[in-house]
């Protein structure tokens, strides 16, 4: 037994790393058998349905977000994960695309900050889809040399944004949540037992087919006691959900075109990372065949509205190979304010943890990267 603790520590392998290295090597490719779907909607020993509460969002409500009824919706959470809730895509036919759209033409506009602003100037990236279009409505990326700025989004900050070097909020780097996206998530976390859910952070992170995102905890937001949602779009994903330490073995699970999860309760400061992107072979993109907008009458107040040709062809072409993820977290607990930035809190060594970069496993704050891509 003291041998194998003191293996790990001279080898830093954990459980959790062993299931990320197994489930991103290409050649020969891993086995998926055990990479649980909820699409199926089938139980198992470990799946288990959540009951939802219907009555927290009218119809007309989530509707106006392009949700379906909630008593359509398809819950469940995994045996041993208590607080842990993935709904099996509960979207009207054809509304992802308003989302998607948001997330390629919409949040990455100023205000709100992505990986650009890190390395260009801020007229650099202004207009990022205005930009790109022209570009991606003409030439398949495969064709050209340079890629455009809607392509080389890795990352965008909404509402308090995150810092990645400090892995901290604060008080002054804030703009307006954008309200939509904040109205979809209060709907989402209300049906989930939420009501009082208010985001005031995003994260929205951009992978390509070769991308993942590293292995960590959420836990920079000041008040755990919220639930972390997330929404994803586009290709599916392989996400694996651990335990409250790293030598707790992952669950793997798709993650597929608008599959919404929700960390809570026991299971908000798990560990989870991205190790795999599976895209689909060309016309199985499932918003794809969704097409451009909703297929049922829009209300008067609906949030969500049709997609022009044009945005439709763009964002359909992105999400041929590649996915967006957008989590959604509220920072401060009632009543709570930042702490005085004069008195910094003193922060244990321990960095980013990941594919690329294995820090010290000691919890010191979000532990995270942002998503990496193997350049080829
Ligand atoms: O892309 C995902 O599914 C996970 C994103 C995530 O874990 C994060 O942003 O912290």
């Amino acid at each position: 037994m003291a041998k194998m603790a003191a293996s790990m520590v001279e080898t830093g392998e954990d459980a959790f790393r062993k299931m990320f290295k197994r489930y991103r090597t290409k050649h020969p490719p891993p086995d998926f058998s055990d990479v649980l779907d909820f699409s199926t909607g089938k139980q198992s020993d470990k799946i288990i349905p959540v009951k939802l509460d219907k009555a927290a969002v009218s119809d007309v409500e989530v509707t106006r977000v392009g949700l379906q009824p909630v008593r359509n919706w398809r819950a469940f959470s995994l045996l041993e994960y208590p607080g842990f809730v993935f709904i099996s895509n509960p979207f009207q036919p054809g509304c992802q695309a308003f989302w998607v759209r948001q997330c390629l033409k919409t949040y990455p506009q100023k205000p709100n900050v992505c990986n650009l602003d890190m390395h260009m100037s801020p007229s650099e990236t202004q207009n990022i889809w205005e930009k790109s279009v022209p570009v991606l409505k003409t030439s398949p990326a495969v064709k050209r040399q340079a890629k455009t700025l809607v392509e080389r989004l890795r990352w965008v900050t909404l509402g308090y944004h995150y810092n990645w070097d400090t892995k901290a909020y604060s008080a002054d780097h804030h703009t307006p949540f954008p309200p939509e996206l904040h109205l979809l998530s209060r709907h989402i976390a209300a049906a989930c037992g939420f009501p009082k859910f208010s985001p005031e952070a995003g994260i929205l992170n951009y992978y390509h087919s070769d991308s993942s995102l590293g292995i960590h905890v959420d836990e920079s937001e000041l008040d755990h006691s919220h639930p972390l949602l997330s929404l994803s779009f586009g290709q599916s994903a392989i996400f694996l959900l651990g335990g409250l330490c790293r030598q707790d073995p992952p669950t793997a699970m798709y993650m597929r075109s608008g599959d919404v999860m929700v960390m809570s309760g026991q299971s908000r400061l798990r560990y989870h990372a991205v190790p795999r992107i599976l895209v689909a072979p060309r016309g199985q993109t499932p918003v794809e065949v969704e097409g451009c907008g909703p297929t049922t009458a829009l209300q008067a107040s609906s949030v969500v509205e049709p997609l022009s040709q044009e945005d439709w062809a763009v964002c359909c072409r992105y999400i041929q190979s590649s996915r967006v993820n957008v989590t959604l977290r509220q920072v401060l607990g009632p009543g709570q304010n930042f702490p005085d930035s004069t008195f910094p809190t003193p922060k244990t060594p321990g960095g980013q943890e990941g594919e690329n970069h294995d820090g010290a496993s000691g919890r010191d704050k979000r532990k995270r990267s942002s998503v990496e891509t193997a350049e080829t």
